[in-house]
Protein backbone atom coordinates (compact mmCIF):
# COMPACT_ATOMS: atom_id res chain seq x y z
CA UNK A 1 0.00 0.00 0.00
CA UNK A 2 2.91 2.61 0.82
CA UNK A 3 5.97 1.64 -1.62
CA UNK A 4 7.36 5.21 -0.57
CA UNK A 5 7.55 7.57 2.15
CA UNK A 6 8.61 11.17 2.77
CA UNK A 7 9.71 11.95 6.43
CA UNK A 8 10.43 16.12 6.66
CA UNK A 9 12.27 17.17 9.78
CA UNK A 10 14.98 14.84 10.77
CA UNK A 11 14.95 15.15 14.40
CA UNK A 12 14.40 13.48 17.40
CA UNK A 13 11.27 11.68 16.14
CA UNK A 14 11.61 12.30 12.30
CA UNK A 15 14.80 10.26 12.45
CA UNK A 16 14.25 7.69 14.28
CA UNK A 17 10.87 6.79 12.42
CA UNK A 18 12.52 6.89 8.75
CA UNK A 19 14.51 4.77 10.12
CA UNK A 20 11.87 2.05 11.27
CA UNK A 21 9.70 2.53 8.15
CA UNK A 22 13.04 1.94 6.25
CA UNK A 23 14.39 -1.11 8.13
CA UNK A 24 10.39 -2.18 7.47
CA UNK A 25 11.03 -2.43 3.85
CA UNK A 26 9.82 1.15 3.02
CA UNK A 27 11.57 3.41 0.72
CA UNK A 28 12.26 6.79 2.83
CA UNK A 29 13.54 10.19 1.51
CA UNK A 30 14.27 11.96 5.03
CA UNK A 31 13.66 15.72 4.42
CA UNK A 32 15.52 18.18 6.41
CA UNK A 33 16.67 22.20 6.06
CA UNK A 34 19.93 21.48 7.75
CA UNK A 35 22.83 20.28 4.85
CA UNK A 36 24.64 18.81 7.21
CA UNK A 37 22.12 16.52 9.31
CA UNK A 38 21.54 15.34 5.28
CA UNK A 39 25.32 14.67 4.87
CA UNK A 40 25.63 12.92 8.03
CA UNK A 41 22.72 10.82 7.51
CA UNK A 42 23.79 10.09 3.83
CA UNK A 43 26.90 8.99 5.24
CA UNK A 44 25.34 6.29 7.12
CA UNK A 45 25.32 8.35 10.28
CA UNK A 46 23.29 9.51 13.01
CA UNK A 47 23.30 13.20 13.80
CA UNK A 48 22.62 12.99 17.59
CA UNK A 49 22.97 10.53 20.21
CA UNK A 50 20.10 7.98 20.84
CA UNK A 51 20.35 4.11 21.83
CA UNK A 52 19.95 2.04 18.83
CA UNK A 53 19.74 4.85 16.09
CA UNK A 54 23.24 5.02 14.58
CA UNK A 55 23.12 1.23 13.69
CA UNK A 56 19.52 1.52 12.31
CA UNK A 57 20.85 4.68 10.09
CA UNK A 58 23.85 2.99 8.94
CA UNK A 59 21.86 -0.02 8.06
CA UNK A 60 18.26 2.18 6.40
CA UNK A 61 21.13 3.91 4.11
CA UNK A 62 23.29 0.70 3.19
CA UNK A 63 20.54 -1.35 2.20
CA UNK A 64 19.54 1.75 -0.16
CA UNK A 65 16.20 2.09 1.85
CA UNK A 66 16.81 5.78 3.36
CA UNK A 67 18.01 8.76 1.46
CA UNK A 68 18.65 12.05 3.10
CA UNK A 69 17.56 15.44 0.63
CA UNK A 70 16.26 19.31 1.49
CA UNK A 71 13.02 19.00 0.09
CA UNK A 72 10.39 16.87 -0.41
CA UNK A 73 10.33 14.60 -3.58
CA UNK A 74 6.58 12.60 -4.50
CA UNK A 75 5.84 9.78 -2.01
CA UNK A 76 2.15 7.59 -0.79
CA UNK A 77 2.95 9.37 2.31
CA UNK A 78 4.54 12.21 4.28
CA UNK A 79 5.02 12.52 7.61
CA UNK A 80 5.94 15.76 9.22
CA UNK A 81 8.15 15.80 12.22
CA UNK A 82 9.12 19.68 12.75
CA UNK A 83 9.73 21.35 15.69
CA UNK A 84 6.57 23.75 17.51
CA UNK A 85 8.39 25.23 19.79
CA UNK A 86 7.07 28.19 22.40
CA UNK A 87 7.39 31.41 21.74
CA UNK A 88 8.00 34.39 24.10
CA UNK A 89 3.89 34.76 24.50
CA UNK A 90 3.74 30.92 25.64
CA UNK A 91 2.05 30.07 22.19
CA UNK A 92 3.45 27.86 19.80
CA UNK A 93 5.26 28.71 16.44
CA UNK A 94 3.57 26.92 13.92
CA UNK A 95 6.26 28.30 11.20
CA UNK A 96 7.77 25.19 10.95
CA UNK A 97 4.87 23.19 10.17
CA UNK A 98 3.45 26.01 7.59
CA UNK A 99 6.51 25.92 5.65
CA UNK A 100 6.75 21.84 5.29
CA UNK A 101 2.78 22.06 4.36
CA UNK A 102 4.45 24.81 1.28
CA UNK A 103 6.83 21.78 0.52
CA UNK A 104 5.04 19.08 0.85
CA UNK A 105 1.85 20.89 -1.24
CA UNK A 106 3.97 21.01 -4.18
CA UNK A 107 4.60 17.44 -4.18
CA UNK A 108 1.31 15.67 -3.71
CA UNK A 109 -0.86 13.88 -5.89
CA UNK A 110 -4.26 12.00 -5.73
CA UNK A 111 -4.27 8.95 -2.90
CA UNK A 112 -1.41 10.80 -0.60
CA UNK A 113 -1.91 10.69 2.73
CA UNK A 114 -0.02 13.80 5.09
CA UNK A 115 0.58 12.70 8.81
CA UNK A 116 1.50 15.60 10.98
CA UNK A 117 3.29 14.29 14.12
CA UNK A 118 5.12 17.57 15.97
CA UNK A 119 3.31 18.07 19.44
CA UNK A 120 0.67 21.04 18.26
CA UNK A 121 -2.11 22.89 19.48
CA UNK A 122 -5.84 21.55 19.09
CA UNK A 123 -7.02 22.53 16.02
CA UNK A 124 -3.59 22.74 14.09
CA UNK A 125 -3.59 19.95 11.89
CA UNK A 126 -7.58 20.79 10.56
CA UNK A 127 -5.60 24.39 9.86
CA UNK A 128 -2.69 22.14 7.92
CA UNK A 129 -5.31 20.66 6.13
CA UNK A 130 -6.08 24.31 4.62
CA UNK A 131 -2.79 25.04 4.24
CA UNK A 132 -2.34 22.61 2.32
CA UNK A 133 -5.62 23.02 0.26
CA UNK A 134 -4.34 26.51 -0.42
CA UNK A 135 -1.39 25.46 -1.95
CA UNK A 136 -3.05 22.86 -3.91
CA UNK A 137 -6.85 24.33 -5.67
CA UNK A 138 -6.65 21.70 -8.23
CA UNK A 139 -6.87 18.42 -5.19
CA UNK A 140 -9.99 17.94 -2.23
CA UNK A 141 -8.49 17.98 1.19
CA UNK A 142 -10.52 16.57 4.09
CA UNK A 143 -11.45 19.74 6.03
CA UNK A 144 -13.81 20.58 3.47
CA UNK A 145 -16.05 17.64 3.77
CA UNK A 146 -15.67 15.85 1.15
CA UNK A 147 -16.55 11.75 1.49
CA UNK A 148 -13.55 10.51 -0.32
CA UNK A 149 -10.91 13.49 -0.26
CA UNK A 150 -8.00 13.03 -2.74
CA UNK A 151 -5.34 13.83 -0.03
CA UNK A 152 -5.99 12.07 3.38
CA UNK A 153 -4.64 14.17 6.90
CA UNK A 154 -4.08 13.06 9.90
CA UNK A 155 -2.10 13.90 13.37
CA UNK A 156 -0.39 10.71 14.99
CA UNK A 157 1.43 12.58 17.93
CA UNK A 158 4.87 10.92 18.69
CA UNK A 159 5.13 9.77 22.30
CA UNK A 160 8.21 8.31 22.51
CA UNK A 161 10.55 8.54 25.99
CA UNK A 162 14.24 9.88 25.26
CA UNK A 163 16.42 7.23 25.58
CA UNK A 164 13.94 4.67 24.55
CA UNK A 165 12.88 5.99 21.69
CA UNK A 166 14.01 2.83 19.10
CA UNK A 167 11.90 0.86 21.69
CA UNK A 168 8.99 2.51 22.37
CA UNK A 169 8.68 3.79 18.91
CA UNK A 170 7.68 0.00 18.24
CA UNK A 171 5.97 -0.85 21.18
CA UNK A 172 3.48 2.18 21.99
CA UNK A 173 0.29 2.44 21.19
CA UNK A 174 -0.34 5.27 19.15
CA UNK A 175 -3.30 7.24 19.08
CA UNK A 176 -4.25 8.35 14.96
CA UNK A 177 -6.79 11.20 14.78
CA UNK A 178 -7.68 11.92 11.00
CA UNK A 179 -9.15 14.93 9.74
CA UNK A 180 -11.78 13.37 8.05
CA UNK A 181 -13.48 10.34 6.31
CA UNK A 182 -11.49 7.22 6.09
CA UNK A 183 -7.84 9.57 7.13
CA UNK A 184 -7.62 7.65 10.39
CA UNK A 185 -7.71 4.29 8.51
CA UNK A 186 -5.39 4.68 6.17
CA UNK A 187 -2.68 6.76 8.68
CA UNK A 188 -3.24 3.39 10.83
CA UNK A 189 -2.17 1.28 7.77
CA UNK A 190 1.00 3.06 7.38
CA UNK A 191 2.07 2.57 11.05
CA UNK A 192 1.19 -1.20 11.23
CA UNK A 193 4.18 -1.38 8.70
CA UNK A 194 6.69 -1.05 12.01
CA UNK A 195 4.51 -0.72 15.56
CA UNK A 196 3.51 -3.10 17.11
CA UNK A 197 1.47 -1.62 19.97
CA UNK A 198 -2.46 -0.99 18.90
CA UNK A 199 -3.52 2.14 16.81
CA UNK A 200 -6.35 3.72 19.07
CA UNK A 201 -8.53 5.85 16.21
CA UNK A 202 -10.34 9.17 17.15
CA UNK A 203 -10.15 12.62 15.50
CA UNK A 204 -7.34 14.91 15.12
CA UNK A 205 -8.12 17.34 17.49
CA UNK A 206 -8.94 14.87 20.00
CA UNK A 207 -5.51 13.29 19.42
CA UNK A 208 -3.53 16.75 19.53
CA UNK A 209 -5.60 17.11 22.73
CA UNK A 210 -4.45 13.57 24.31
CA UNK A 211 -1.00 14.55 23.54
CA UNK A 212 -0.87 17.67 25.22
CA UNK A 213 -3.05 15.80 27.87
CA UNK A 214 -0.31 13.22 28.63
CA UNK A 215 2.38 15.77 28.82
CA UNK A 216 0.53 18.14 31.44
CA UNK A 217 -0.93 14.75 33.31
CA UNK A 218 3.39 13.96 33.64
CA UNK A 219 4.25 18.39 34.31
CA UNK A 220 1.00 18.73 37.38
CA UNK A 221 2.21 15.32 39.02
CA UNK A 222 5.30 16.26 38.97
CA UNK A 223 4.61 19.41 40.35
CA UNK A 224 2.98 18.31 43.16
CA UNK A 225 5.96 16.51 44.61
CA UNK A 226 7.49 19.38 44.11
CA UNK A 227 5.05 21.21 45.82
CA UNK A 228 5.23 18.56 48.64
CA UNK A 229 8.79 18.87 49.06
CA UNK A 230 8.84 22.71 49.57
CA UNK A 231 5.89 22.16 52.35
CA UNK A 232 8.17 19.44 53.83
CA UNK A 233 11.16 21.54 54.53
CA UNK A 234 9.18 24.13 55.91
CA UNK A 235 7.62 21.66 58.09
CA UNK A 236 11.43 20.27 59.09
CA UNK A 237 10.47 16.82 58.01
CA UNK A 238 11.99 14.36 54.74
CA UNK A 239 9.91 15.01 51.57
CA UNK A 240 11.31 11.57 50.99
CA UNK A 241 10.06 9.72 53.79
CA UNK A 242 6.52 11.16 53.45
CA UNK A 243 6.27 10.06 49.52
CA UNK A 244 7.49 6.59 50.05
CA UNK A 245 4.81 6.34 53.41
CA UNK A 246 1.98 7.46 50.88
CA UNK A 247 2.79 5.70 47.99
CA UNK A 248 2.37 2.30 50.10
CA UNK A 249 -1.47 2.82 49.70
CA UNK A 250 -2.43 0.89 47.06
CA UNK A 251 -4.25 3.80 44.99
CA UNK A 252 -1.14 6.52 45.16
CA UNK A 253 1.88 7.23 43.29
CA UNK A 254 3.30 10.53 43.88
CA UNK A 255 6.09 10.72 41.74
CA UNK A 256 9.93 12.49 42.36
CA UNK A 257 10.63 16.05 43.33
CA UNK A 258 13.46 17.74 41.35
CA UNK A 259 15.00 20.72 40.37
CA UNK A 260 12.35 21.88 38.41
CA UNK A 261 11.31 20.42 35.02
CA UNK A 262 13.40 20.70 32.01
CA UNK A 263 13.50 18.82 28.42
CA UNK A 264 11.50 19.62 25.42
CA UNK A 265 7.99 18.37 25.83
CA UNK A 266 6.66 18.61 29.47
CA UNK A 267 7.93 22.33 30.06
CA UNK A 268 6.17 23.34 27.01
CA UNK A 269 2.88 21.48 26.26
CA UNK A 270 1.04 22.47 28.74
CA UNK A 271 1.68 26.12 27.59
CA UNK A 272 -0.47 25.30 24.48
CA UNK A 273 -3.70 23.60 26.74
CA UNK A 274 -3.28 27.11 28.67
CA UNK A 275 -3.61 29.27 25.56
CA UNK A 276 -6.08 27.39 24.14
CA UNK A 277 -8.28 27.59 26.82
CA UNK A 278 -6.85 30.34 29.53
CA UNK A 279 -9.97 30.39 31.89
CA UNK A 280 -10.50 26.91 32.20
CA UNK A 281 -6.78 25.84 32.76
CA UNK A 282 -5.90 27.10 35.78
CA UNK A 283 -4.21 24.38 37.33
CA UNK A 284 -2.30 23.00 34.26
CA UNK A 285 -1.12 26.84 34.66
CA UNK A 286 -0.26 26.55 38.07
CA UNK A 287 1.67 23.44 37.74
CA UNK A 288 3.86 25.03 35.13
CA UNK A 289 4.31 28.03 37.50
CA UNK A 290 5.22 25.99 40.24
CA UNK A 291 7.80 23.44 38.03
CA UNK A 292 9.29 27.18 36.81
CA UNK A 293 10.03 28.44 40.19
CA UNK A 294 11.68 25.65 41.49
CA UNK A 295 15.40 26.21 40.15
CA UNK A 296 15.12 29.54 42.13
CA UNK A 297 13.71 27.63 44.90
CA UNK A 298 17.25 25.38 45.01
CA UNK A 299 19.68 28.71 43.93
CA UNK A 300 17.80 30.55 46.86
CA UNK A 301 18.27 27.67 49.46
CA UNK A 302 21.94 26.87 48.41
CA UNK A 303 22.68 30.63 48.30
CA UNK A 304 21.47 31.19 51.85
CA UNK A 305 23.73 27.80 53.13
CA UNK A 306 27.00 28.61 51.42
CA UNK A 307 26.87 31.95 53.23
CA UNK A 308 27.70 30.47 56.78
CA UNK A 309 30.92 29.32 54.87
CA UNK A 310 33.69 31.17 54.33
CA UNK A 311 35.25 31.12 50.69
CA UNK A 312 32.45 28.06 50.81
CA UNK A 313 33.06 25.48 47.42
CA UNK A 314 30.16 23.57 46.20
CA UNK A 315 29.33 20.49 44.22
CA UNK A 316 27.41 20.34 41.80
CA UNK A 317 26.21 16.65 40.89
CA UNK A 318 24.74 16.85 37.19
CA UNK A 319 23.84 19.25 35.05
CA UNK A 320 21.64 17.30 32.28
CA UNK A 321 18.09 17.47 32.40
CA UNK A 322 17.34 13.71 33.06
CA UNK A 323 19.25 11.02 34.53
CA UNK A 324 21.71 8.91 32.13
CA UNK A 325 21.63 11.27 29.50
CA UNK A 326 23.59 14.12 27.88
CA UNK A 327 21.27 16.61 26.60
CA UNK A 328 21.89 19.82 28.25
CA UNK A 329 19.10 22.11 26.64
CA UNK A 330 16.07 23.30 29.11
CA UNK A 331 17.83 21.68 32.05
CA UNK A 332 16.54 23.31 35.48
CA UNK A 333 20.17 21.78 36.86
CA UNK A 334 22.28 24.04 34.19
CA UNK A 335 20.23 26.89 35.07
CA UNK A 336 21.01 26.54 38.69
CA UNK A 337 24.88 25.98 38.40
CA UNK A 338 25.10 28.73 35.62
CA UNK A 339 22.76 30.86 38.25
CA UNK A 340 25.31 29.94 41.46
CA UNK A 341 28.21 31.09 39.15
CA UNK A 342 27.15 34.47 38.31
CA UNK A 343 26.41 35.43 41.37
CA UNK A 344 29.64 34.00 42.87
CA UNK A 345 28.47 32.13 45.68
CA UNK A 346 31.97 30.24 45.57
CA UNK A 347 33.78 27.84 43.90
CA UNK A 348 32.18 25.39 41.65
CA UNK A 349 32.99 21.36 41.45
CA UNK A 350 30.79 19.84 38.23
CA UNK A 351 30.53 16.63 37.98
CA UNK A 352 28.83 15.52 35.30
CA UNK A 353 29.73 12.21 33.51
CA UNK A 354 28.45 12.48 30.51
CA UNK A 355 30.57 15.56 28.97
CA UNK A 356 33.93 16.25 28.53
CA UNK A 357 33.97 19.98 29.58
CA UNK A 358 31.72 22.48 30.33
CA UNK A 359 29.06 24.55 28.49
CA UNK A 360 30.69 28.06 27.74
CA UNK A 361 28.07 29.87 30.03
CA UNK A 362 30.19 28.13 32.69
CA UNK A 363 33.38 28.17 32.06
CA UNK A 364 32.65 32.40 31.14
CA UNK A 365 32.18 32.71 35.23
CA UNK A 366 35.77 31.87 36.16
CA UNK A 367 34.32 29.70 38.80
CA UNK A 368 33.09 26.71 37.85
CA UNK A 369 35.25 23.26 37.15
CA UNK A 370 34.32 20.13 36.22
CA UNK A 371 35.90 17.29 38.17
CA UNK A 372 34.57 13.55 39.00
CA UNK A 373 31.82 13.32 41.35
CA UNK A 374 34.26 11.77 44.06
CA UNK A 375 36.61 14.36 44.15
CA UNK A 376 33.95 17.07 43.88
CA UNK A 377 32.26 15.85 47.34
CA UNK A 378 35.68 15.62 49.30
CA UNK A 379 36.31 19.36 48.35
CA UNK A 380 33.19 20.10 48.59
CA UNK A 381 31.66 22.35 51.84
CA UNK A 382 27.86 22.19 50.20
CA UNK A 383 27.11 19.27 47.88
CA UNK A 384 24.33 19.67 45.48
CA UNK A 385 22.76 16.84 44.04
CA UNK A 386 20.60 17.42 40.47
CA UNK A 387 20.67 15.00 38.40
CA UNK A 388 19.85 10.65 39.64
CA UNK A 389 22.54 9.67 37.40
CA UNK A 390 23.49 6.26 38.16
CA UNK A 391 27.30 6.63 38.00
CA UNK A 392 26.44 9.36 41.09
CA UNK A 393 25.63 5.83 43.30
CA UNK A 394 29.25 5.47 43.68
CA UNK A 395 28.82 8.29 45.98
CA UNK A 396 29.12 6.67 49.09
CA UNK A 397 27.06 8.38 52.15
CA UNK A 398 30.36 8.55 54.40
CA UNK A 399 31.91 10.97 52.33
CA UNK A 400 28.68 13.58 52.70
CA UNK A 401 29.42 13.43 56.57
CA UNK A 402 30.19 16.66 57.99
CA UNK A 403 28.68 18.75 54.84
CA UNK A 404 25.39 20.93 53.66
CA UNK A 405 23.87 18.65 51.68
CA UNK A 406 20.84 19.47 49.36
CA UNK A 407 19.49 15.90 47.63
CA UNK A 408 16.97 17.61 45.64
CA UNK A 409 15.93 14.30 44.04
CA UNK A 410 16.21 12.16 47.00
CA UNK A 411 18.91 10.58 45.77
CA UNK A 412 20.30 9.58 48.91
CA UNK A 413 16.87 8.75 50.92
N1 LIG B 1 11.00 14.63 36.49
C1 LIG B 1 10.92 14.91 37.86
N2 LIG B 1 10.31 14.02 38.68
C2 LIG B 1 9.78 12.84 38.22
C3 LIG B 1 9.85 12.56 36.82
C4 LIG B 1 10.46 13.47 35.98
O1 LIG B 1 11.39 15.95 38.34
O2 LIG B 1 9.27 12.06 39.04
C5 LIG B 1 11.66 15.60 35.57
C6 LIG B 1 12.87 15.02 34.83
O3 LIG B 1 14.03 15.08 35.61
C7 LIG B 1 12.95 15.94 33.63
C8 LIG B 1 11.48 16.24 33.33
O4 LIG B 1 10.76 15.93 34.52
O5 LIG B 1 13.61 17.15 33.93
C9 LIG B 1 10.90 15.48 32.16
O6 LIG B 1 11.38 14.13 32.13
P1 LIG B 1 10.47 12.86 31.77
O7 LIG B 1 11.32 11.65 31.84
O8 LIG B 1 9.24 12.87 32.61
O9 LIG B 1 9.94 13.13 30.28
P2 LIG B 1 10.60 13.55 28.85
O10 LIG B 1 10.47 15.03 28.70
O11 LIG B 1 11.94 12.95 28.66
O12 LIG B 1 9.54 12.81 27.84
C10 LIG B 1 8.15 13.10 27.92
C11 LIG B 1 7.38 11.77 27.99
N3 LIG B 1 5.98 12.03 28.35
C12 LIG B 1 5.39 11.39 29.39
O13 LIG B 1 5.98 10.61 30.10
C13 LIG B 1 3.94 11.68 29.64
C14 LIG B 1 7.46 11.08 26.62
O14 LIG B 1 6.67 9.89 26.61
C15 LIG B 1 6.98 12.04 25.53
O15 LIG B 1 7.05 11.42 24.24
C16 LIG B 1 7.89 13.23 25.54
O16 LIG B 1 7.75 13.87 26.81
C17 LIG B 1 7.48 14.15 24.39
O17 LIG B 1 8.18 14.14 23.36
O18 LIG B 1 6.42 14.79 24.49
Amino acid sequence: MFSTVCVTGLGYIGLPTAAALATNGIDVIGVDVNPVTVDLINAGRAPFVEPDLAVAVSGAVAMGRLRATTAPEPADAFVIAVPTPLQEDRTADLSYVRAAAASVGQVLKTGDLVILESTSPPGTTVELSRWLGKHRPDLTFPHEGADAPDVRVAHCPERVLPGRTMIEIVTNDRVVGGVGEGCAERARALYQVFAKGECLLTDATTAEMAKLGENAFRDINIAFANELSMVCDQLGIDAGDVIDLANRHPRVDILRPGPGVGGHCIAVDPWFIVSAAPRQARLVRLAREVNDGRPDYVVGEVVDTAGRFKDPVIACLGLSFKANIDDLRESPALQIVTRLAERQVGRLLVAEPHIKELPESLTRTGVAELVDAATAVRDADVVVLLVDHDAFRGVKRTALRGKAVFDTRGFWH
